[in-house]
């Protein structure tokens, strides 16, 4: 495992990287200060770099390498497939076996009547073909105006023109021309940040009515859908007050809105259950997948609709495809990380024995001195960072100081748990034993430790006025 497979040195790899390499999310200047981490090679939770180093991967990749990495099957089944049948496309009326085992399997595994699955090559074009196929499901039922997608403020839908203006990143907005026309977005509820003096069931009713005024002030006749994480990952691992979702399932059923429920993070296990809209109670008309689809192992995505859209999409020529979807190697993949997933219990791992492991010890990190609340729904979780518990206060210096400084101490003690702003993320592989999360947590502590000795160093640890 610590056999470094490159030939060059680091530096050199870094300059090359730097020189040529467009990243996302990142800027040159990052980038050729400290050179980016080469990682060379992976095996169940732990990344190796190419100084040698092992990383306990707490973020599963980007929270996506539900079964863990190394994984031969994988390898093998995308080996078996290339050999066989490398490409075909599924326009045009032909199809083949990966791909109509894989939609098979998916309808077997999604709730209820969602039962037909659109193919894409990542989260970002599944959403794209969402906002086409409520938007075309209306219109064929005779309300080609009933075409608004309601959306949240800080969600995370993908970067594509189209799913990046479903979501409610700021930054992203700012940048491109985007949002599109017809999407609007009402606030999430991120109860430590935004409760105020609410209770969080009082709060988190509050926020799901915001859905309500939304219809009622735009038009019943004029939205299409809602779509929502079941718990916003990339905005720091939100998660709703229990009154949330149901008010939310109540305002979509009383207005008929197309519930679309993006489980591009929380599918496949994540939040103890093989979907998250199973774990938050919701029944949504249509599912967002990809990332633990496929372990990460190859890029693939797709929607998961019910009987009643695919019957009315299907009854017309939906002018929508992508080269790559239902690629067959990505499709044996998937089908190979979903046998594992089923014929390992994997989802029962999480439920039984991971997930109350690690919510334990996460639960309990609110008694270190930098720690506010601390979330966790399955495996992902997150801690919001204070200057003092009892305020809720946020910290004096700009939004995500302190968070980074307390990422560059994980990094530095290779842990990767990320920063959203100041809050703090795990979204682990989903084979995590009790023995690793204690090794996690070994880390997370002296981590936590150094980044509160270096804040208060600075002078760091004031509160906002
Ligand atoms: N929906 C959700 C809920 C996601 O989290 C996408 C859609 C888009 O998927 P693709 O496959 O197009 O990336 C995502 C992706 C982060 C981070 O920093 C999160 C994502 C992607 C990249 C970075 O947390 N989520």
């Amino acid at each position: 495992m610590s056999t470094i497979t490159n030939h060059m040195p680091t530096a050199d790899l870094q300059a090359l990287d730097a020189a040529h390499h467009m990243h996302p999310f990142s800027t040159n200047a990052d980038l050729s200060k400290d050179g980016a981490r080469v990682i060379t090679r992976a095996k169940g939770i732990y990344l190796s770099d190419s100084e040698g180093e092992q990383i306990l991967d707490a973020m599963a990749g980007l929270w996506c390498v539900n079964i863990g990495y190394g994984r031969d099957e994988l390898a093998d089944a995308a080996a078996r497939q290339m050999r066989e049948l490398p490409y075909y496309n599924t326009f045009f009326k032909t199809t083949h076996v990966p791909a109509i085992a894989l939609a098979n399997k998916l309808s077997e595994l999604a709730p209820g009547d969602l039962n037909h699955v659109f193919f894409a090559g990542s989260g970002s074009e599944a959403n794209d073909t969402n906002i086409r196929l409520v938007r075309t499901y209306w219109a064929e039922k005779g309300q080609p105006d009933k075409n608004i997608i309601i959306s949240r403020h800080n969600a995370y839908h993908g970067s594509s023109v189209g799913s990046a203006s479903l979501g409610g990143m700021a930054g992203m907005h700012a940048q491109g021309g985007i949002p599109i026309p017809n999407v609007h977005h009402i606030n999430q509820p991120n109860w430590w940040a935004e409760g105020g003096d609410m209770a969080p069931e009082e709060f988190g009713l509050a926020r799901a009515r915001e859905l309500e005024e939304a219809i009622l002030e735009l038009g019943e006749n004029r939205v299409a859908a809602f779509i929502a994480e079941p718990v916003q990952g990339a905005g720091g691992v939100i998660v709703a007050p229990e009154t949330y979702w149901p008010e939310i399932q109540r305002i979509c059923d009383k207005y008929e809105i197309l519930l679309i429920a993006d489980e591009v993070i929380c599918g496949f296990g994540r939040t103890g259950s093989w979907f998250g809209s199973q774990t938050m109670g919701i029944r949504p008309h249509i599912m967002t997948i990809a990332k633990g689809l496929s372990s990460g192992y190859a890029p693939i995505g797709g929607s998961i609709v019910n009987d009643d859209i695919a019957k009315v999409i299907g009854d017309t020529e939906f002018n929508h495809g992508y080269t790559y979807s239902g690629h067959p190697v990505a499709a044996a993949v998937a089908l190979e990380n979903l046998r594992i997933l089923e014929e390992e219990r994997i989802v029962d791992h999480v439920r039984d024995v991971a997930a109350p492991y690690l919510k334990k010890k996460w639960e309990a990190l609110t008694s270190h001195p930098l720690v506010g609340e601390a979330k966790i729904v399955g495996m992902m979780g997150s801690i919001a960072l204070t200057p003092d518990k009892s305020s809720r206060a946020k910290f004096a210096s700009e939004a995500g100081t302190i968070g980074l400084i307390c990422r560059e101490r994980c990094f530095a003690n290779n842990l990767i748990m990320r920063h959203v702003g100041d809050r703090m993320i795990i979204s682990p592989p989903l084979i995590v034993t009790p023995a690793d999360i204690d090794e996690m947590f070994l880390r997370i502590h002296k981590s936590l430790d150094e980044a509160h000795a270096e804040i208060t160093k600075q002078g760091l640890m004031r509160a906002a006025n």
